[in-house]
C-alpha cells in the first residue's frame, strides 16, 4: 500500500484561512504557533472560552492537577520556554498549569488569530470547491484548506442521567465545565456523584472544609498515590540539565515518562519481590505502580490479580473503619482497565467525621429532588452537590463540531458504530481533517503535551508535503482506514480492557458504542508506524490537486 497520487491541475479556489484550528488549550496553541510562525500558513483558532487553556480551563473544580510529573507533562518543542517556565510542584495544581498556558499563549504571541468566545457548531466540506465551510454558534462562517481538530478528548462532560438536577434550590456544580474559583464550602452540606479521577480529586480538598461531605459511590476506584510535593530542585535541575534526553526517553516509552524499571511479568517472581516492586512503585508515586511494575498486568488476569489484591490491602491499611474499606476497595473489575486515579490522602478522607460513603451500586440514585439527592433507599439533603459523573469521552467532542464530509456524509452517520479512524488522526470521506489525538491513536495513553506535539508535527510535515508536491488534498483511502480499526481492535482484545465498562469502551455513556477507541500498541509502535507512513510517501492516503469546478 503506498499513497496514491492523481494527476496535478491548478486550483483556483481561495479560503479565508489556510487551516482553521478548533480549541486553543495544549493542542490548539501548539498548532497555531507551529503552522502561522513555523510554517507560514494563515491560521484562524476558534475558541469557546473566553481564554485559553482547553482542559486546565473549564476543570477549576478543588484538587485539579495533573497526574503526569509536569516537567514531563509540558511542551517540549521550544528549549528556551522549557529550561525557563519553573513548576512549583512535581504535579502542578490546574491554576499553575493553566497559568502555563496563558505564558505559552502570551510569549508566542497566539492570542491575536484567537476567536474567543466561539463555538464551532458546523463543518462542511465543499466538494466543487476542495474546501472547509466553518460555521460558529452566532452565525458566522470561514472558508479553510485544512481543519485541525484540538477540541480534546475529555472537553464534554456528560449530560446528568438524573430526573430532577434543575429542581434542586442549592448549587449544582460539574466537574468538567467548572469555572468559579476559590469556592467556599465551609459548613455546607456537600454531595458528591462519581469517584473517577475528577471525583477522587475533588473529594480529598472538599473534605478539608465541608460541614458534611457525603460521596455517592456507584463503582469504587483502584486509587493510588500521587507523590506530590513541592518541586525538587535537584531532580528539575538533573532534567534540566539535559532535557531533549530526558523528551527522547519519554517518547520512547508506552505512557509517555522517562520511566524504566519495569519487570516482564509478575508471575515471574516470588511473592516477596512482587510486594518489594509493588512497595517501590507505590511509594515513588505516579503512574509507576500502573506502568512501571510488571509489563503483564493489563494482559494477563493472573497477574493482573496480584496488582489489584495489592491495592486493596493497601486501601485496608488506609480506612479504618473495615466495612468502608472494603466498599471502596474495587473487586469487579481488573486494575487499569478503568484510567487508574491518582489521589492524595484520599482514602484518609473517609477516616473523617464529616465524610461519609453511600453505596449507590446498591440502592441507585432514583432523582435529584429540591433538597438533596434521593436513593432507592433513603433521602439526604444538601446545600451543594457535585457531579463527578465524567465525560463523553474521544467522540464526544468531534461529534458536536457538525463536521459532515464528502458527499454529505455526517461524521456522526460514520461512526454509528464507533469511531473509524487512519491513524487516529484522519478519516476516509473527510479529506483534510486532522484530529489531533483522536480515537484510535494512543492519545490518553500517552503523555498528552508529548502525544499532541507529535500529532501536530506529523500534520505540518503533511501539509508541507502537500505544498512541496503542488497537491492540496490528503485523504485516507477506506482500505488503510479499515485496516487501522481492524489492528487497533485486534490488539484490544489481547488486553483486560474490552471486559470492563469504562469509557474507554464508550460504555460509561448511555447508549454509545461500545468499543475500544484507543491504540494500545503504545506511543513507541505508533510514532514508528507513523514515520513508516512519512517514509513510504504517505502510505495508506490518497493526496490529490483541488478539484476546479467546471466553466
Ligand atoms: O470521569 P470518570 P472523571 N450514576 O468517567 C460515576 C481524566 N482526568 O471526570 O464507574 C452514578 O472516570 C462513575 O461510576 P461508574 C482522566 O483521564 C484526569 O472522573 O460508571 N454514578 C464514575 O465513578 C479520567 O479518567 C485527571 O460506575 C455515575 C464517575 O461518575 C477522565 O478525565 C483528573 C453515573 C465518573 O468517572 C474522566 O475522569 C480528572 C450515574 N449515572 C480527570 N455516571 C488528572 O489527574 C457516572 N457515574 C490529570
Amino acid at each position: 500500500m503506498t499513497a496514491t497520487i492523481e494527476q496535478p491541475s491548478t486550483s483556483t479556489a481561495v479560503t479565508d484561512y489556510d487551516a482553521v484550528v478548533i480549541g486553543a488549550g495544549f493542542a490548539g496553541l501548539y498548532a497555531l504557533h507551529k503552522f502561522r510562525d513555523r510554517m507560514g500558513m494563515s491560521v484562524r483558532v476558534f475558541e469557546a472560552a473566553d481564554g485559553v487553556g482547553g482542559t486546565w480551563y473549564w476543570n477549576r473544580y478543588p484538587g485539579a492537577r495533573c497526574d503526569i510529573e509536569s516537567v514531563h507533562y509540558s511542551y517540549s518543542f521550544d528549549d528556551q520556554l522549557q529550561q525557563e517556565w519553573v513548576w512549583s510542584e512535581r504535579f502542578a495544581a490546574q491554576p499553575e498549569i493553566l497559568r502555563y498556558l496563558e505564558h505559552v499563549a502570551d510569549r508566542f504571541d497566539l492570542r491575536r488569530d484567537i476567536q474567543f468566545d466561539t463555538r464551532v457548531d458546523s463543518m462542511v466540506w465543499d466538494d466543487a470547491d476542495s474546501m472547509w465551510r466553518v460555521g460558529t454558534e452566532a452565525g458566522e462562517t470561514v472558508t479553510a484548506k485544512y481543519v485541525i481538530s484540538g477540541a480534546g478528548n475529555l472537553s464534554v462532560p456528560k449530560t446528568p442521567e438524573f430526573d430532577g438536577v434543575d429542581s434542586f434550590r442549592g448549587k449544582v456544580f460539574l466537574t468538567g465545565n467548572w469555572r468559579e474559583e476559590n469556592v467556599d464550602f465551609s459548613g455546607k452540606r456537600v454531595a458528591v456523584i462519581g469517584t473517577g479521577s475528577s471525583g477522587i480529586q475533588a473529594i480529598s480538598e472538599v473534605a478539608k472544609t465541608a460541614g458534611q461531605l457525603t460521596v455517592f459511590q456507584r463503582t469504587p476506584n483502584y486509587a493510588t498515590p500521587i507523590g506530590n510535593g513541592p518541586a525538587d530542585a535537584d531532580e528539575v535541575a538533573a532534567v534540566k540539565a539535559d532535557y531533549s534526553a530526558v523528551r527522547d526517553a519519554s517518547r520512547n516509552h508506552f505512557l509517555g515518562v522517562p520511566y524504566s524499571q519495569v519487570q516482564p511479568s509478575a508471575l515471574a517472581v516470588s511473592a516477596e519481590e512482587r510486594r518489594a516492586t509493588f512497595d517501590a512503585r507505590w511509594n515513588a508515586g505516579g503512574f509507576r505502580l500502573f506502568i512501571d511494575s510488571f509489563q503483564d498486568i493489563l494482559f494477563d488476569k493472573q497477574a493482573n490479580d496480584t496488582i489489584a489484591c495489592y491495592i486493596r490491602e493497601r486501601i485496608h491499611e488506609r480506612v479504618s473503619d473495615p466495612a468502608v474499606a472494603e466498599l471502596l476497595a474495587p473487586k469487579d473489575y481488573p486494575y487499569g482497565t478503568k484510567r487508574p486515579p491518582l489521589e492524595t490522602d484520599y482514602y484518609e478522607a473517609f477516616n473523617r467525621d464529616n465524610v461519609s460513603l453511600v453505596d449507590i451500586k446498591k440502592a441507585p440514585i432514583e432523582a435529584i429532588t429540591e433538597t438533596g439527592v434521593r436513593t432507592a433507599d433513603a433521602e439526604y439533603e444538601f446545600d451543594v452537590i457535585i457531579l463527578a459523573t465524567g465525560f463523553d469521552a474521544m467522540t464526544g467532542p468531534l461529534l458536536k463540531l457538525g463536521i459532515v464530509g464528502r458527499g454529505g456524509l455526517k461524521l456522526s452517520d460514520k461512526w454509528a458504530y464507533g469511531p473509524r479512524t487512519y491513524l487516529g488522526l484522519t478519516v476516509n470521506g473527510f479529506p483534510n481533517l486532522f484530529i489531533v489525538t483522536g480515537p484510535q491513536s494512543p492519545s490518553v495513553l500517552y503523555n498528552m503535551p508529548l502525544a499532541i506535539e507529535d500529532h501536530v508535527d506529523f500534520i505540518g510535515d503533511a501539509i508541507a508535503y502537500l505544498r512541496d508536491g503542488d497537491l492540496d488534498i490528503i485523504e485516507p483511502t477506506l482500505e488503510a482506514e479499515d485496516a487501522w480499526v481492524e489492528g487497533a481492535l485486534e490488539i484490544s482484545s489481547q488486553t483486560l480492557l474490552p471486559g470492563t465498562d469504562s469509557w474507554y469502551m464508550g460504555a460509561n455513556v448511555p447508549g454509545k458504542p461500545r468499543i475500544c477507541m484507543l491504540y494500545l500498541g503504545g506511543a513507541p509502535a505508533y510514532r514508528a508506524i507513523c514515520d513508516d507512513v512519512v517514509a513510504n510517501g504517505y502510505d495508506g492516503f490518497v493526496l490529490t490537486p483541488a478539484t476546479v469546478p467546471a466553466i
